[in-house]
């Protein structure tokens, strides 16, 4: 009997390498040009919300530097870039009057990526909420879902000719959980019951978004991204297994198998309110997508906690490499996810819509930001990520950094950075690091180990 060889991680020349962002991370201009407000504005201009008190109004100033930026993609070689969309730049009130110059400046940052031959990935929600839509009870109510439709009309009519991949939600449990859960995020609600009309209302508000996309975008490729984290016991005793059956059902479950599968785990059905599920709706989220989005930056130990929300808490990290964020460096998780949605959901595509560290880095008299953490983070997790793709053969169409810059770390503010390239908030220069040249070279070669 011959042994079969393993094949080595290695990307074929269609896959997409890229880096990605979101709006209220690097746009600034919080008020320019007929922006309306979203609850990130309210949240950070609100007293003791972000780490040192700093706000996104500046942040990257992307809104006014976005040639210069994709002049420094297109120098990285990248071939694939991922961004959202500020609704309110779009409608400033969330519904109603349509702000042109908020259409025009996402039409010219689509128009300067293809002329820079990278591939336009486009999310419609990241999390910035307009507040016209907040003051309406945001996700809490179910109207927000509706109104998420109508903005994906209004996106898809003007981008559609030359966006072909759509992101209808960024990381819907994060958005349900930190925003209204644990309140560390906008709106900054601390109720852990809304947990179950929030994610369904988000979860409707990505089926109904499908159903403009389909019509109004020819050959549109959509998904939803989700954050994914590998959910493990702390220890091998049964409360333990049984809470990390609870919190990947929560955090993971909830989120796949309502999108992909049109219902609940049954954990999580039961608790939901009753008449919070309407006739029709488990079909609506479950409408046909193309593409799963995974973000992955941890592993996550859970352990019993009758009393906790979910029924269980998450346990310390055994020593080990961490980053800046004081995550455990976990790049096996990576591989484990691309295998499980290979096997459960084999007819999707899969791309890794996120991954990425912090690390504190630093600016030398030569302007050089030397990163070999960074590197060595990159370089476990693709090679975690293409080793998964070979064994399984699977639909695993790309890989996104987050980030192409660092930026605006939501209630962090700019002390962490994630980004390949260093952003010098004094001046708004950029400096791509070693880890942003290291990628540039893995996008050539196609394969971790070859560089
Ligand atoms: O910065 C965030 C991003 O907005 C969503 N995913 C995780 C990143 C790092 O925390």
């Amino acid at each position: 009997m011959t042994q079969a060889t393993p094949r080595e991680p290695r990307a074929g020349r269609a896959f997409l390498w890229g880096t990605a962002t979101a709006a209220y991370q690097i746009e600034g201009a919080y008020n320019v040009d007929g922006k309306g407000p979203s609850i990130w504005d309210t949240f950070t201009h609100t007293p003791g919300k972000t780490e040192r008190g700093e706000t996104g109004d500046v942040a990257c100033d992307h809104y006014h530097r976005w040639e210069h930026d994709l002049d420094l993609m297109a120098e990285m070689g990248l071939r694939a870039y991922r961004f959202s969309l500020a609704w309110t730049r779009i409608l400033p009130q969330g519904r109603g009057t349509v702000n042109p110059a908020g259409l025009d400046f996402y039409d010219h940052l689509v128009d300067g990526l293809l002329a820079r031959n990278i591939v336009p990935f486009v999310t419609l929600y990241h999390w910035d909420l307009p507040q016209a839509l907040q003051d309406k009870g945001g996700w809490v109510n179910r109207d927000t879902a509706r109104s998420f439709q109508d903005y994906a009309d209004v996106v898809t009519r003007r981008l559609g000719d030359r966006v072909k991949n759509w992101i209808t939600l960024n990381e819907p449990f994060i958005a349900a959980d930190h925003g209204h859960v644990s309140g560390e995020h906008a709106p900054g609600l601390h109720d852990y019951t809304l947990y179950f009309p929030v994610t369904h209302h988000l979860l409707l508000a990505h089926g109904l978004g499908l159903q403009p996309i389909r019509e109004n975008v020819n050959g549109a490729q959509v998904g939803i991204a989700f954050s994914l984290a590998e959910i493990q016991p702390a220890t091998d005793r049964d409360e333990d297994i049984e809470a990390a059956t609870r919190c990947d059902a929560y955090m993971n479950g909830a989120y796949l198998e309502s999108t992909l599968r049109g219902r609940y785990p049954a954990l999580i059905a039961e608790q939901m309110p009753i008449d919070l599920i309407q006739s029709g709706d488990m079909a609506t989220i479950s409408g046909k997508t193309d593409l799963i989005g995974i973000n992955y930056y941890m592993r996550l130990l859970a352990q019993a906690a009758p009393t906790a929300y979910g029924g269980f808490t998450i346990a310390p990290w055994p020593p080990g490499p961490r980053t800046e964020m004081g995550w455990e460096q976990y790049p096996a998780g990576l591989a484990t996810w691309v295998r499980r949605l290979a096997t459960d959901y084999p007819d999707h595509d899969l791309y890794i819509t996120e991954n990425g560290a912090a690390f504190s880095d630093t600016l030398d008299d030569a302007h050089q930001v030397h990163d070999p953490q960074r590197v060595n983070y990159l370089r476990e997790h693709t090679r975690a990520a293409l080793t998964a793709l070979a064994a399984m053969d699977a639909r695993l169409k790309g890989y996104f950094v987050w980030s192409f810059l660092d930026n605006f770390e939501w209630a962090y503010g700019t002390r962490p950075r994630f980004g390949l390239v260093y952003t010098d908030y004094a001046t708004q220069a950029r400096y791509i690091k070693e880890s942003g040249r290291w990628y540039a070279r893995l996008i050539e070669a196609g394969a971790p180990d070859d560089i």
